[in-house]
């Protein structure tokens, strides 16, 4: 069996961004399995595995082509079921819950701020294509959604949330990470990868939380090469 997960790079091959990426290495260093990662960047698609779907992450196992996370997720879960990824229905439920806060609560306002830095770091050859795509799906420039009024504010009160659970459970899935934890870890791995920035407070049982996910699979978070 060989597992190969295509990947989302920056300019620097090593440098890997994506929330869904990062979502799928989770899922597959919980599983605890062996994997080799792919680096290939926007404009890359003839080297995507399955060109048509164009986004990553694509997973291979050995002949079989798995495209979006949320397939890889269950594809996994399936095939290697003797560490699941939420034992409960109650741990199913919950990881629904933080899915909808992260786009609900989080993401309209970090997306905000990371598109003008992931541009910034993007290849150059990705760079045009970047900057189209997403100002066509915001409908104003990159430059004009980073100064959108009261991000920061949006994302401190998502954090002052997310910080409910935490003071009192070292992670979301209580005594043990469960796919909640890699869920809502994953955009915080895709600012961490684009910038040393400090962007907005964080509150300290978040940090905490952060730090320890870092920590996890012999600190595979916290070895991540970040941009320069
Ligand atoms: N629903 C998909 C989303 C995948 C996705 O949007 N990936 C982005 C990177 S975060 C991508 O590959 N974009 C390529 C492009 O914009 O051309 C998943 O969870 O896998």
């Amino acid at each position: 069996m060989t597992l190969k997960l295509y990947d989302l790079a920056l300019a620097d091959p090593d440098v890997r961004i994506s929330p869904p990426c990062w979502l799928a290495k989770f899922a597959l260093l919980h599983k605890g399995l062996d994997f080799e990662t792919v680096p290939l960047r926007f404009t890359d698609k003839e080297h995507y595995p399955d060109k048509d779907h164009g986004k990553l992450p694509i997973l291979t196992d050995s002949d079989e082509i798995i495209c979006d996370s949320a397939n890889i997720i269950a594809h996994l879960d399936r095939k290697f079921s003797d560490k699941p990824f939420a034992t409960t229905a109650a741990e199913r439920a919950a990881a629904d819950f933080y899915q909808a806060w992260l786009s609900a609560n989080l993401y309209p306002g970090l997306v905000g701020m990371m598109f003008v830095r992931v541009h910034a770091t993007a290849h150059e050859d990705d760079k045009a294509y970047f900057r189209k795509t997403r100002e066509e799906r915001i409908g104003k420039t990159l430059e004009e959604f980073a100064a959108t009024p009261g991000l920061k504010v949006q994302i401190e009160a998502a954090l002052q949330t997310l910080s409910a659970p935490l003071v009192r459970h070292k992670f979301l899935g209580g005594i043990e990470p469960n796919i909640s934890d890699y869920t809502v870890m994953s955009p915080f791995m895709w600012q961490r990868c684009v910038t040393s920035e400090t962007l907005y407070e964080t509150p300290q049982a978040v940090a905490a939380w952060q730090e320890r996910m870092l920590d996890l699979f012999d600190g595979y978070g916290r070895k991540a090469k970040r941009a320069a």
